[in-house]
């Protein structure tokens, strides 16, 4: 972990030349593994955001700015990076660290979470708290495509659903939006899409190459301005 070693705030994250980062991300890595497996906890999803992370961290700051995890089980590599090294191996033990963000164990944590989908709307709450307070800060959701598919996601209005909603409303978010390979399992609607696929096999296919090309133009419809 030597690398690891070195970085004990976002600001030191920050100063590693870029070339380090696909390093540190696999020794973050490396520690998830080997603490969920003494512990347990959510390995997929905080395996699958650990970049996210890392780019986030590197281009915000969380003293200032709010981060909202959605479901909020894939902070393990935000917690390892936002002082929390030396507890890491208490996760998930009684008096330890928690597996979700929590505001009393992080001035880096802004919003206790456990529930799926609700990232959008908390976000932009923030946002327009912001707004009201005259400042400046930024509000980003971290959401997997998972938390995207629930009526929550949908019913915050934020981009993806009504792609100028937040602008219209005066408030500014940062969506970050992943996609891994599943949810933690599969969902139930998948589930029953696969039931119905055994009955219906062309119909279903239809369906699905429809939809695959909706999520293909909603994943792809804002590209970062400044990459
Ligand atoms: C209200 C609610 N319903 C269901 C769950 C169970 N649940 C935990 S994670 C998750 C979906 C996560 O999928 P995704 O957004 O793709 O995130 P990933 O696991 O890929 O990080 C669900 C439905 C929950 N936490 N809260």
């Amino acid at each position: 972990m030597a690398l690891l070693d070195t970085v004990n705030s976002p600001e030191d994250l920050q100063r590693l030349a870029p070339g380090a980062l696909p390093w540190l991300c696999a020794e973050l890595r490396k520690k998830i593994i080997e603490t969920t497996l003494k512990n347990g906890g959510h390995l997929a999803s905080s395996l699958g955001a650990v970049e996210l992370i890392v780019a986030l961290l590197r281009t915000f700051n969380f003293r200032e700015d709010r981060i909202v995890f959605d479901v909020g089980h894939q902070t393990y590599a935000y917690k390892l990076l936002t002082g929390r090294k030396d507890r890491f191996d208490t996760l998930r033990r009684q008096g330890g660290l928690s597996g979700y963000p929590k505001r009393d164990e992080s001035p880096f944590d802004h919003f206790d979470v456990g529930h799926s989908s609700t990232s959008l709307s908390a976000a932009l709450g923030y946002a327009k708290a912001r707004d009201l307070r005259n400042e400046n800060h930024h509000v980003v959701a971290v959401i997997g495509d998972g938390a995207m598919t629930a009526g929550m996601a949908a019913a915050s209005g934020v981009p993806g659903f009504h792609l100028d909603a937040p602008e219209a409303a005066g408030e500014r978010i940062v969506q970050a939006l992943y996609k891994g390979q599943r949810e933690v399992a599969w969902g139930v609607g998948e589930q029953a899409l696969r039931r119905l696929f055994a009955l219906a096999p062309g119909l279903v296919r239809r369906g699905l190459h429809t939809q695959r090309h909706r999520w293909q133009r909603m994943m792809s419809a804002r590209p970062p301005q400044d990459a």
